[in-house]
This record gives C-alpha cells, structure tokens and sequence, in this order.
C-alpha cells in the first residue's frame, strides 16, 4: 500500500538493518512500528553473509554496521547477540553453524546435563552508524535455561529460555511478549529513543 502512496512513503525513514537473519527483522521492525521502515542488506544488494569475526558483542555489532556501510555508504545498525551464565551456557556458537538451531539446542541442553545453576542472560549490542558517528545500544535479560524445549515462535535458543518473572520460554510468547522484555527489545527501544531525540533536533 505505501509504495501506491507517495505521501505516506516520505513519512516513513526508512533505515538499513545489516541482518541476515529474517526473525530479528520482524522483532526489531515490530518494535520500531509504523514510524520506521527497515531495509534488508538484500534490498541494498549485498548478497553475502556479513562478516562477524570479532571476540565481543560490541566488536562483532561494530564490524557488521561498518561492513555495509563500506558496502552501501548508508546510515545503518546491527546487532550481535550472545547467550551467556553458568558453566555450559557459556558462547551463544554451539555448532558450526549458527543458523542450525535444533543443534544448537541440543549440544546447549547436553552441556547443561546434570548441572544445577542454569543461570542465563542474553544480551544484545546493536552498532548505529548515522553520518560519522556510532552509538552503541545495549540491552539485557537475566532468566534460565529449561530442561526441554517448549514453544514454537521466536528463533534460536527461545525454546529453553524463560526469563526472570515469567512462567514461559520465549517461544512461548507472541512477539509482542518477547519484545516486551527481551535483550533486542530493550536495546531497540534505546536505538529508537535516540533516532527521535535526533530528529526532534
Ligand atoms: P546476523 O545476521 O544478525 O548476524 P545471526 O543469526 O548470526 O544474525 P547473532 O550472531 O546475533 O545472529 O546470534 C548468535 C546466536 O544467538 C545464534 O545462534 C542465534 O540463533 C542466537 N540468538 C540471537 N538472538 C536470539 C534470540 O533473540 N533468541 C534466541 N536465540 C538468539
């Protein structure tokens, strides 16, 4: 509808989120609302997985957001995420490949077996480059990894985990929920009050 409609396009700022991963884009879009309209790496024609090849959260959100940036010349966030805690949390890459979720749950729950504290946080660092600054976001969750999976929305390690004050695992909940208090929806959150505090500027 928007693209039929010249008026209500200017009103949205479009802004680039160098993600490959589509379920982060939905969750940072639903956050975002009306007001802000996300556009793909793909959308700017860059095809290939961005590189992500630095020991911190802040490094590797830094290194994507500079990455398409040199790519597109574009003002553009990213975010890196990581699954951190107990003995066995520890490092949100199981396997090989990130994207191999029912892997990655299954080497988590292994590393868990037998193992009382299972005590977990995600955080979140979402990297905003906008002319030639960048501002770092950061968001948290503290909770716990369950003994089974649970849940079929969300992505990832949602299935086993179940934060602080609820009685569900993030797959449990409909996106608003996770939003709600999830590490990405606290620091988009954050992202977002500055994007407004600017443009009010
Ligand atoms: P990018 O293209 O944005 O890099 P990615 O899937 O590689 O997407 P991350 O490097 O940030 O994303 O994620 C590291 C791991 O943490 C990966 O295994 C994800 O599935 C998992 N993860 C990230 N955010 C999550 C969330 O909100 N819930 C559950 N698991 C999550």
């Amino acid at each position: 509808a928007t693209a039929r409609n010249p008026a209500l396009n200017a009103s949205l700022m479009k802004i680039v989120f160098a993600t490959n991963n589509a379920h982060k884009l939905a969750e940072v879009q639903a956050v975002l609302g009306d007001a802000y309209e996300l556009v793909t790496p793909r959308m700017c024609g860059v095809e290939e997985e961005i590189p992500e090849n630095q020991p911190t959260l802040e490094g590797n959100a830094s290194e994507k957001s500079h990455y398409l940036r040199a790519c597109t010349g574009l003002d553009c966030f990213a975010d890196d995420t990581g699954l951190d805690g107990a003995p066995g949390v520890h490092s949100a890459r199981y396997a090989s490949d990130g994207h191999d979720f029912a892997a990655n749950n299954r080497l988590l729950l292994r590393n868990l077996e037998g193992v009382a504290n299972r005590r977990a946080r995600f955080r979140t660092v979402i990297s905003l480059l906008v002319g030639d600054e960048e501002h770092l976001f950061e968001g948290v969750v503290e909770g716990r990894i369950v003994e089974r999976e649970s849940g079929a929305e969300g992505f990832g390690y949602d299935p086993l985990f179940v934060p602080d004050g609820c009685d569900r695992t993030f797959a449990e909940m409909s996106p608003d929920e996770k939003n709600a208090v999830s590490h990405r929806g606290r620091a988009v959150r954050k992202l977002v009050a500055f994007l407004r505090a600017r443009g009010e500027k």
